[in-house]
């Protein structure tokens, strides 16, 4: 098992954990600012989650290759100045998926092959957590950001808004119909399943 950890002096470290000990087997360059986030994610969309995707304080996004530690993408210093969260997800019909982020109020997809900036929105959005997938089966993935909002990944429409989710959000198909349910739950408060494609939140 390996564990990931970014540290407040910038440096992301990758620990091999046997029985009884943990052994550092790669370390990162002194990244800009603080980590705030690490995440794994399928950017070349093969099934396997071999992308190891950071952002730090003062809004700088790293990507690693997980198989040999080769830096993927680095973002520039005023690029996003204030990341609020970021995710990974396919939200076009090209071979990659794309880097989300809500940074400055605005949501930017961040090609997941060439790195480039491919939309800005124009209309606000902010939340601390978001998710993307196909939560209402239309073959369209959304973009579901943890302030209740549910967004049509092509056009940035707000297609639907539940007055606020919880603090942490996964999807996930709990009633079998393969439409993933957004799941929902923060520090003491009780896990809520909302169910998009019928627009309703489920009892448990
Ligand atoms: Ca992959
Ligand atoms: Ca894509
Ligand atoms: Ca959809
Ligand atoms: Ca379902």
């Amino acid at each position: 098992m390996y564990m990931i950890l970014g540290d407040r002096f910038g440096v992301l470290h990758i620990y091999h954990l046997t029985s009884g000990k943990s052994v550092e087997i790669w370390k990162s360059k002194h990244l800009v600012g603080a980590v705030d986030e690490v995440i794994l994610g399928d950017l070349d969309l093969d099934g396997y989650e071999d992308a190891i995707l950071v952002r730090t304080t003062p809004g700088m996004i790293y990507v690693w290759d997980s198989s040999n530690f080769d830096l993927l993408y680095e973002s520039l210093p005023a690029d996003y100045p204030e990341i609020h969260c970021f995710t990974v997800g396919q939200v076009d019909e090209d071979p990659a998926a794309e880097i989300i982020v809500n940074a400055n109020q605005k949501l930017h997809y961040i090609d997941g092959s060439t790195f480039n900036r491919e939309w800005t929105s124009l209309v606000d959005y902010r939340a601390t957590r978001m998710a993307c997938g196909d939560v209402d089966g239309d073959n369209i993935n959304e973009i579901v950001l943890n302030n209740g909002q549910v967004v049509d990944t092509r056009n940035g429409d707000v297609q639907w808004e539940e007055d606020t989710f919880h603090d942490r959000i996964e999807l996930l198909d709990m009633d079998g119909d393969r439409i993933p349910e957004v799941i929902t739950e923060g520090n003491g408060t009780a896990v809520k399943v909302f169910d998009i494609d019928s627009g309703i939140e489920k009892r448990l």
